[in-house]
């Protein structure tokens, strides 16, 4: 049986990968406006990411006898107007995941729950290959400046991302 202040810590967890997963939805809604499809893809593949986040949790803590708690998702808020301005947005939004994360896994440290620890070595890794990946668009998009021409080719290669269902834990 998990204990209760890591459960409530896990409930809180799979509350913030969904509000990621809405984020990133309205991300999405933005690039369809600018009929910029490989970017529409590429949100689209991070929708599906955060979503399994969230639902690998979720089995892990029913797995573990915890109660979930569904709580309420805030309106995601996109607060940048450009590509460059909503990635910059992306990575702080990620570095704040990781930091959440890492207070997760404080608690099972605290709690002394091994397998909880075990568990969410796996999320700590994604995180890292997470900030990496939207590191790098970032800074393509920081060398593109405003040229067109390059935008549209950023956009032709981020339309080859295909999400592949992770395996958690
Ligand atoms: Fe769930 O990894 Fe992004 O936020």
């Amino acid at each position: 049986m998990i204990n209760e202040k890591l459960q409530n810590a896990f409930n809180d967890q799979i509350n913030k990968e969904l509000y990621s997963e809405y984020l990133y939805l309205a991300m999405k809604t933005y690039f369809l406006e600018q009929n910029l499809m490989g970017f529409v893809n590429w949100f689209d593949c991070q929708v599906q990411e955060e979503h399994a986040h969230a639902l690998g949790m979720y089995d892990y803590l029913n797995e573990r006898g915890g109660t979930i708690e569904l709580m309420a998702i805030d309106k995601p808020v996109v607060e940048g107007k450009t590509p460059l301005e909503i990635f910059e947005q992306v990575l702080k939004h990620e570095e704040y995941v990781t930091s959440r994360i890492n207070a997760l896994y404080d608690v099972a440290e605290e709690t002394r729950d091994r397998a909880a620890m075990k568990f969410l070595d796996w999320y700590l890794k994604e995180q890292v290959e997470e900030e990496a990946s939207v590191g790098g668009v970032l800074a393509t998009l920081k060398l593109i400046g405003d040229d067109k021409k390059a935008l549209l080719l950023l956009d032709k290669d981020l339309a080859t991302r295909t999400f592949v269902a992770p395996v958690i834990g």
